[in-house]
């Protein structure tokens, strides 16, 4: 940051604040991670110059042959770690990448059939606030009021009364297995598509540790951040027939020339996410989860769905008395980051929301495990206890002295690239 403090002060100044902010707070929001350094230089690279318009091979600007190489790279491993024949490497996001999908599989119009936001699903699968709900007609599935699980068979009545074009899997908030070839199913049945936004899990599925939807789904979409720990930016696997489709509704169809450093910052997630220590990273994430849910339900916290298989957990306030807007305005005065989430069939709106969520990614990048999640789980537990009446100074001493045992980008800075 030494060229940016000198030619920008003020911008540098925000930087080091938001490092403080990260170092000494426990991350608790289940889409962020804090990636290595490797991913760092990458992104910072002087990729950021290049323009390269299309594709490796047929590009709209001269000079692109490492970029070629670099993203024919990304490319390959995308492939490779989740068994897909293509990959479309240039998504800007997660939004971007299911934009395209769905331009490359529908028209506008058609109707797609996704989960409803309020239970886990997420705005870009058709929610009217969304491009997606405007250009396509959503309809919705939810969980089941009593397991607050998907309800397959009511999924199924749901397909068979709209006949949607398409059928979207995957959320923002789902705590729970999701059975692909059920859906696919389902999306065989009533002659749909089916498209698997795989964004807050594909850590977990790259590491073997969720089934694969690609065995299954037309088309899967996903970023690179959240779980997998890496690039900003999303990208998208597809069988080969679908392939020029989806390359053409990504480029000229909804975005210009791909973000080079985020290319080559994917192809490095990608590498890291094929070895060992990514898959034993995944492991101790669910492990951290189901942890972390087991004892807040143990003191007394209701868990929607009564726990999680995933790194994401939900806690309904409503016993506790406390909105989740208040529970995460609580939360932050002590250094714990979280987000007030809807809860299935919440009454509260989305500003104010019934519940928080949970994710441990981010801490587990960190080295946390279980020890430290009792820890953790008490200190939520007891402020949100306390409410607004907490005096945050001896919860916010307790957070210091965790993120000092476990710090961020100091040397040896080993977390996450081994
Ligand atoms: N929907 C945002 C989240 O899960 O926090 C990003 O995908």
């Amino acid at each position: 940051m030494k060229k940016l403090a000198s030619v920008d002060p003020e911008a540098a100044s925000l930087v080091e604040a938001e490092l403080s902010r990260q170092n000494n707070n426990l991350e608790l929001i289940a889409s962020e991670n804090f990636v290595c350094e490797a991913i760092l230089e990458a992104q910072g690279s002087i990729l950021t110059n290049k323009y390269a318009e299309g594709y490796p091979g047929k590009r709209y600007h001269g000079g692109c042959e490492h970029i070629d190489k670099i993203e024919e790279l990304a490319i390959k491993r995308a492939c490779d770690l989740f068994g897909a024949e293509h990959a479309n490497v240039q998504p800007h996001s997660g939004v971007n990448a299911n934009l395209a999908a769905y331009m490359a599989l529908i028209s506008p119009g058609d109707t797609i059939l996704g989960m409803l936001l309020q239970h886990g699903g997420h705005l870009s699968h058709g929610s009217k606030a969304s491009i997606t709900g405007n250009f396509y007609g959503g309809v919705f599935y939810g969980v089941s009021p009593d397991t607050e699980m998907i309800d397959y068979d009511e999924v199924e009545e749901i397909a068979k009364k709209h006949r949607p074009r398409l059928i979207v899997a995957g959320g923002s908030a789902y705590p729970r297995q999701i059975d692909f070839a059920r859906f696919r199913e389902i999306a065989d049945l009533v002659g749909a598509f089916f498209l698997v936004d795989m964004a807050h899990i594909a850590g977990l599925i790259a590491a073997g540790l969720h089934s694969s939807p690609v065995p299954h789904a037309d088309v899967v979409t996903s970023t690179t951040t959240k779980t997998m720990r890496g690039a900003r930016g999303g990208f998208i696997l597809s069988g080969k027939k679908l392939a020029s489709a989806i390359d053409r509704a990504i480029f000229p169809g909804t975005q210009g020339g791909p973000i080079l450093q985020n290319v080559l910052a994917k192809a490095v997630t990608f590498r890291m996410a094929m070895t060992p220590a990514f898959r034993k990273y995944q492991s101790q994430v669910k492990i951290n989860a189901a942890f972390l849910a087991d004892r807040l339900q143990e003191k007394g916290l209701r868990i929607v769905s009564g726990g999680t298989d995933n790194h994401l957990m939900l806690v309904d306030l409503q016993s506790a008395d406390l909105t989740g807007q208040k529970a995460e305005e609580i939360l932050d005065s002590i250094g714990i980051t979280v987000n007030k989430n809807l809860i299935p069939f919440d009454t509260r709106p989305p500003t104010v929301t019934s519940g928080i969520r949970i994710g441990t990614a981010a801490i587990t990048s960190r080295g946390m495990k279980e020890r430290e999640i009792e820890e953790i789980a008490t200190i939520i537990f007891s402020a949100l206890q306390e409410g607004t009446s907490l005096d945050p100074a001896p919860y916010r001493r307790k957070v210091n002295d965790l993120c000092q045992q476990f710090p961020l980008y100091l040397d040896p800075l080993e977390f996450a690239c081994l």
